[in-house]
């Protein structure tokens, strides 16, 4: 019996995407590990993946030539719409296909998505075991009455590692010449380049996100072995030779324990590749010493949720940091040589202009490597997407509206012409901190005093002219 599963995330860049950023870049881990867990137990998988067709006949045309007896959809909210279509597609090429949804969207908003007749199963919460029980049931004539089914949690070190070529035998399909497995996003990460994830869940309860992760993973963080974590690096190193990787969890640095153990197990195995992953500003002034110890190891740079600069709506969101805690943490990541993604929000609900100001100066001082800036979008699943919903301020009219990118109006009661001004400003280097990054660009290229001093020379007298002030 053939299951195809079936990757729809095209919200963001579209058909024939595959290569051309992170979010057209990157494998679904949910699918990939689906697919591990389903061939472990001898059935038939293979995988659409619509970033990669031209549109939409040529995934009828790919469903036609493949007759798959099952199709798996994974879903984000952001997802809804392609997703929806796909099934639609499906029950038109047979209508004896038999569809099967999972993944954050079907477990966060269900009802929503029984409403199409088109759905045969929905599998909430994880899927590694139970889609395996759905498809040998089905296979033996024996499909299960309920529509709906709870996904058992599994034991993560029991898992196989997640089907990487489920993805890149696909996108070679399609014309992906690219030796490395998923696309690098910086240059401190070069190709070939992987995600990985080593754990499921989140301990913390930012209002902006929980309870959706609580309710998809259950409470906490379970973790895998970080002897686990490196016997799949092992794996990874063989058949990718990856030059470096990024890990994908919610907060990596959660338990110090973990990571001291990781460390030294990477150090030990012979890894030097370098690696980002997600902190917290709290964990990283709480801990300095692990900071500098995953430096040391590689680790290049942090993604972190600033997400605000004043104290009011800090707490708020319940994040569990202050204005205060994100410099501190940001001075220690420059002491490590750590690289700073900046997550921050703007336009959050109650949120007002001189709160908006007050994230505009934090990330002056915080002088991210990266900025990575949202308007605040409700998320379904998250308590404050409940809130926007009881004060009627929810401007998303549109699945695809879910994305957190800054070029759209997302709730009431905000100013979207002054915040495309804060997220300007919020991004402008002040003086001193350009001619510091320009000297170490300039130092790393030329490395010659006299050179680099001319340099700076010409660089300072073009930024007087570009900024008067
Ligand atoms: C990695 C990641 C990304 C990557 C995605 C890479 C990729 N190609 O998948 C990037 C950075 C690109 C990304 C982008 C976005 N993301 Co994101 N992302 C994550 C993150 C951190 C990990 C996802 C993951 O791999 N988890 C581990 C796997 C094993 O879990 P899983 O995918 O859920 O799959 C399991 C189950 O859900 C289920 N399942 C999944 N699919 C299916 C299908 C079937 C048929 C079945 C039976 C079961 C099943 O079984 C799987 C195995 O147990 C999660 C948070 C998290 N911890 O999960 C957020 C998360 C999924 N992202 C989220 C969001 C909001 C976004 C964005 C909209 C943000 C934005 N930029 O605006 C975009 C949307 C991208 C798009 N589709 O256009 C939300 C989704 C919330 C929601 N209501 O949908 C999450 C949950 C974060 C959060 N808590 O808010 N993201």
């Amino acid at each position: 019996m053939k299951t195809t599963l079936i990757y729809p995330g095209i919200a963001g860049y579209g058909f024939e995407s595959v290569g051309k950023g992170m979010e057209a870049g990157w494998i679904s881990h949910g699918l990939a590990h689906l697919s591990s867990a389903a061939k472990a137990h001898g059935l038939d998988i293979d995988l659409i993946d619509l970033r990669a067709l031209k549109g939409w006949e040529a995934f009828r045309a790919e469903l036609v030539a493949r007759q798959p007896q099952v199709i798996g959809v994974t879903m984000m909210s952001v997802d809804y719409d392609p997703a929806m279509q796909c099934i639609d597609i499906a029950k038109q090429v047979d209508p004896k296909m038999v569809t099967v949804v999972g993944g954050p969207h079907p477990t966060l908003a269900l009802d929503e998505v029984l409403k199409n007749p088109n759905i045969d199963y929905v599998i909430t919460h994880e899927g590694e075991i139970t889609f395996p029980k759905l498809l040998q049931a089905i296979d033996q004539g024996t499909p299960p009455q309920e529509r709906v089914l709870m996904g058992e949690r599994p034991d993560l070190d029991e898992l196989p590692f997640p089907d990487r070529d489920l993805f890149l035998a696909e996108w070679r399909k399609f014309g992906y010449t690219s030796d490395s497995p998923e696309d690098p996003f910086v240059p401190e990460l070069p190709a070939p380049f992987l995600t990985i994830i080593a754990g499921r869940g989140c301990k913390y309860n930012c209002s902006f996100c929980q309870p959706a992760e609580r309710k998809l993973f259950g409470r906490g963080v379970r973790r895998r072995s970080p002897t686990n974590i490196i016997a799949e690096l092992e794996t990874l190193r063989q058949a990718y030779h990856f030059a470096s990787f990024m890990f994908h969890d919610d907060t990596l640095t959660e338990s110090e324990e973990w990571v001291t153990e990781f460390c030294h197990l990477y150090q030990t195995h012979g890894f030097v590749q370098p690696f980002f992953c997600q902190s917290r500003a709290d964990i990283i002034v709480r801990h300095p010493e692990m900071v500098k110890r995953m430096a040391e190891v590689g680790c290049k740079g942090y993604f972190i949720g600033f997400e605000s600069g004043n104290d009011r709506v800090l707490k708020f969101l319940r994040k569990g940091t202050s204005r205060q805690i994100n410099i501190e943490a940001a001075r220690i990541c420059r002491q490590y040589g750590i690289k700073i993604w900046a997550n921050y929000m703007l336009g959050l609900p109650t949120e007002t202009r001189e709160e908006v100001m007050d994230t505009i100066s934090m990330m002056q001082e915080i002088d991210p490597d990266y900025y990575s800036p949202a308007f605040y979008t409700p998320h379904p699943g998250s308590d404050l997407y409940d809130y926007c919903m009881e004060h009627d301020l929810s401007l998303i009219t549109d699945h695809s509206q879910y994305r957190r990118n800054p070029t759209e109006v997302k709730i009431k009661g905000q100013d979207y012409e002054f915040l495309q001004w804060a997220l300007a400003e919020s991004q402008r280097r002040k003086p001193v901190n350009r001619f510091k990054r320009r000297a170490q660009d300039l130092w790393h290229r030329y490395a010659r005093p006299k050179k680099v001093a001319h340099k700076l020379r010409s660089f300072i007298a073009q930024d007087k002219v570009q900024t008067p002030s």
